[in-house]
């Protein structure tokens, strides 16, 4: 990115409010707290912005674009700023602005005989969840932040959640987008169609590209009939050999109607029971792992009930597990999916930890997991592994909590040598060290070594061919 020559804030802060109003640029110069934007979820990262920019809609958005590429600003997009790779805020170097989504919060159209939902970028998930249903549709994407995380955010990280194991991530639920390009041209994809096999599929670049080639300023997304009944059940096993073989039984049992399979340690468990004071201990005794499953299908809660009882006893007779509840009310269910999600909040309370997003075949996943604690006690003594995640997807949250004693400042600088193990491991195993998170910051220098040259030299020419001049999130990613 080349800064600009003579670069006068002032006069560029006077043609952004020219264009959206003074209301809707907010800078520092003037007073206005820029903090919530310019720093990450988790506190990592943070980077100087010459404004926020908070633009109504996308006409506005290709404005503000034009400006900044005419006059070499650089544009940081930015959703509900919920994101994990420090990728929604400015990096240091030259001016960058934050365009922030939130004001394009329009749900435009649900169409239910189309099953599809179209959406402007910075709807929260949680509305769209709540419109959909309240057109007796479903849509799918779930995760801890989605109150506050909005769908262009969710594109834009190709977000995955605790759904993904009967629907798919984000990229299988997006039918069309629309972007407004590095240049401010926008292009229309917005279509709502299953099937359209006319050239590239140029929708597809823009899911899961951290903002750096564009900004999404609406989507048609898939939806699915409401279902009319869910069970949720929790269950305690030895070894995670048996989480796997439990897995494969329950979804061969219940088949497209099991929906959700997560893994958490039983450390996991309790780090979210000394925090959150109440959170009740599902099971009896303690168990070295735990499952959460549910399922949910179009019929009554008792049939379903009564199939999933049928398949988790079948499970306990065959030791795919040891231990097994299931939630007798909608509350009861609440409360389980409540533990499961409140584990990143614990880690957070906790002092921070060194986060991993891995994936792997689900077939080498215990292989992985038994390998690798010893290991890491061995380099790092006292290190305590919080392992938890989306084990139906074979996404593993191999997340790792400072030893006792040690400052949260002083774990996060053992952070290359903590990762080197585990991701050298992943890559041996052929697995992904950014299964739903993206790369933003926190990874580039990481994915630059795991990815092979081919594969970087690729997404090298099509970053430069849609934004040659380097200004569409810099710094993130490549
Ligand atoms: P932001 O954080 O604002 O931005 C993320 C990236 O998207 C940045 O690169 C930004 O530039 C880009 N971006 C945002 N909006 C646009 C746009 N309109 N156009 C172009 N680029 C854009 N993630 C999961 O995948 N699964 C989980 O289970 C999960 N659980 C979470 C739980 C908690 C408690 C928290 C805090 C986060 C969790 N996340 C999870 C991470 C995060 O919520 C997701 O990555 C989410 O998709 C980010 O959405 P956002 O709107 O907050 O995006
Ligand atoms: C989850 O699965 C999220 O809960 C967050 O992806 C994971 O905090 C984390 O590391
Ligand atoms: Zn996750």
């Amino acid at each position: 990115m080349v800064p600009p020559v003579r670069f006068n804030p002032q006069a560029w802060l006077a043609e952004a409010r020219a264009l959206i109003g003074a209301a809707h640029v907010l800078s520092a110069d003037r007073g206005d707290d820029l903090s919530a934007c310019t720093r990450d979820w988790r506190n990592k990262f943070e980077g100087p912005a010459l404004a926020v920019l908070r633009p109504a809609d996308a006409g506005e958005v290709q404005s503000l674009v034009r400006l900044a590429a005419r006059t070499g600003v650089a544009i940081v997009p930015q959703g509900g700023n919920t994101g994990m790779c420090g990728a929604s805020v400015p990096t240091a170097g030259g001016p960058q602005a934050i365009l922030q989504l939130g004001r394009l919060d329009r749900i435009l159209e649900i169409d239910p005989g189309n099953n599809t939902a179209t959406v402007e970028a910075g709807c929260i998930l949680q509305t769209l969840q709540e419109q959909a249903a309240a057109a007796g549709r479903l849509f799918p994407l779930s995760l801890g932040a989605e109150g506050s995380c909005q769908i262009g955010g969710n594109i834009a990280t190709n977000a995955g959640g605790v759904q993904v194991l009967r629907y798919g991530n984000m990229r299988d639920l997006v039918l069309g987008l629309e972007v407004v390009l590095p240049d401010g041209e926008r292009l229309d994809l917005l279509r709502g169609l299953r099937k359209d096999n006319t050239g590239y599929d140029l929708k597809q670049l823009f899911i899961g590209a951290e903002g750096t080639l564009g900004i999404i300023t609406a989507a048609t997304v898939k939806l699915f009939p409401a279902p009319g009944a869910e069970v949720v059940a929790f269950a305690g096993m030895s070894s995670i050999g048996q989480a796997v073989r439990l897995l494969g039984a329950m979804r061969a049992r219940l088949g497209e109607r099991f929906t959700a399979f997560e893994l958490m340690s039983g450390e996991a468990v309790e780090l979210v029971r000394s925090h959150f004071p109440g959170t009740p201990a599902p099971l009896e005794g303690r168990w070295p792992w735990h499952v959460l499953m549910e399922a949910t299908d179009g019929g009554s809660d008792e049939a379903l009930r009564e199939a999933m009882q049928a398949a988790l006893m079948a499970c306990l007779e065959d030791g795919c597990l040891e231990d097994v509840v299931l939630a007798g009310s909608l509350a009861q269910g609440q409360a389980l999916w409540a533990l499961r999600e409140n584990i990143t909040h614990a880690q957070q309370m906790d002092g921070g930890n060194i986060k991993h997003d891995i994936s792997l075949p689900i077939s080498r996943i215990p292989a992985f997991v038994e390998q690798m604690l010893p290991r890491l006690l061995q380099a790092f003594p006292g290190a305590r592994p919080i392992v938890y995640g989306h084990l139906g997807d074979g996404n593993l949250h191999f997340n790792v909590s400072a030893p006792a004693g040690i400052a949260p400042a002083a774990w996060q600088r053992e952070t290359d040598a903590v990762n080197q193990l585990i991701h050298d491991a992943v890559a041996e195993m052929r697995g992904s060290i950014s299964a739903e998170h993206g790369i933003g910051q926190l990874k580039r220098h990481e994915m630059a070594l795991y990815k092979t040259p081919a594969e970087l030299e690729v997404m090298r020419r099509i970053k430069q061919a849609l934004d040659p001049q380097g200004l569409m999130n810099p710094g993130k990613v490549l």
